[in-house]
């Protein structure tokens, strides 16, 4: 009896605070007809690691936009803070970033510097060059096309890895997420299973936990994963440097640092936090090399990426370099 009861109130619970956690998808862009509370003009829901959460953060920099910021934990980075009652009211779809203007969210980071560039180039005596945005249209349809290939989209980005090179990050981030959940309590994980919207990506970070980076090798699908990531993002780096080539100066389009820029500086990024540079950036991609170099001499790459840099992303870059050293299975399992 004792029992029975026990279990209806854990059912109650239960029932009764996925209702104070209702999740769902959300549309792409500004979403005027919501009002969440704001302080300031600009404000962001961001995560210090995710790539996402970078490419805002970079692109606020580069526009010079000053922005009240609050950082949410990811499961990688402490806790399920995405899927607390107060974020989901900011998100149902538990995703950070969000970009909130004036009280407004916007969803999709590569909706949010699009919005946030054309907010700049709306002011009075801002020239396009300020916007990150060029003036002739054949570069501005370069650009869009960059700023595509350098986003995450979807609720399952790996089934399209092909189409962008921002879908390709997950599997390469698979070495970093396996190091860093070694660091999370398992009990966090839970929180997921019961109140995240993509149940396969809690069970997807329990699983890692379980079977520990070590065990990374074994498991034929995540070196699938891997493999298939490594495999598409040649191909998208092969593209770039085509354009890079016959570009007329550092950047995507030339002269201008532009938007795509600002989607590809976060690609680069997480390459270097993997240790993956040496894999991509070789001597066969001479102009995508120099470029790296470029990237990372701009203010917004100190400001938005370095001064945010998560102590458990370096750690896990340790474990990742170390046993890249000592196991021959899991460096075959990573570049094989
Ligand atoms: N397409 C979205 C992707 C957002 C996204 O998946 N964000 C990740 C971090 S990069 C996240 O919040 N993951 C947390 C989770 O799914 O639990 C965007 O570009 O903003």
């Amino acid at each position: 009896m004792l029992l029975v009861l026990l279990l209806a109130a854990v059912a109650g619970w239960y029932i009764w605070e996925r209702r104070q956690r209702r999740t769902g998808q959300v549309p792409p862009g500004c979403q005027q007809h919501i009002n969440l509370p704001h302080e300031q003009e600009w404000e962001l829901y961001h995560n210090d690691f995710s790539l996402c959460s970078k490419k805002t953060r970079v692109c606020l920099a580069e526009l010079g936009i000053t922005y009240k910021s609050h950082h949410i934990d990811l499961i990688e980075t402490g806790s399920y803070e995405n899927i607390s009652r107060c974020f989901l009211r900011v998100n149902p779809a538990a995703t950070v970033p969000v970009l909130v203007h004036n009280g407004h969210p916007v969803y999709e980071s590569h909706e949010q510097i699009v919005y946030a560039a054309e907010q700049v180039a709306a002011q009075p005596g801002v020239n396009l060059d300020a916007a990150l945005t060029p003036a002739d249209p054949e570069k501005k349809q370069l650009m869009d096309y960059w700023v595509h290939k350098g986003s995450l989209v979807g609720d399952n980005p790996v089934a399209a890895m092909h189409e962008t090179a921002g879908n390709t990050v997950p599997g390469l981030t698979l070495p970093i997420f396996a190091a860093m959940i070694a660091h999370i309590p398992g009990y966090r994980i839970l929180e997921g299973l019961l109140f995240h919207r993509i149940k396969q990506r809690a069970l997807f970070f329990l699983m890692l936990k379980l079977q520990g980076i070590n065990k990374l090798p074994n498991r034929a699908p995540l070196r699938k994963g891997i493999s298939r990531s490594r495999a598409a993002l040649h191909q998208h780096l092969d593209e770039l440097e085509a354009v890079l080539a016959a570009a007329d100066g550092p950047w995507i389009v030339g002269q201008q640092f532009t938007l795509a820029d600002v989607s590809m500086m976060v690609i680069f990024s997480r390459l270097d936090e993997g240790d993956w540079v040496e894999e991509f950036l070789t001597a066969e991609r001479p102009a995508v090399t120099a470029y790296w170099r470029a990237l990372r001499e701009r203010p917004s790459y100190t400001r938005a990426i370095l001064e945010h840099s998560h102590p458990l992303v370096a750690r896990a870059r340790e474990t990742i370099v170390q046993l890249k050293r000592t196991s021959p299975q899991f460096r075959e399992a990573l570049l094989g």
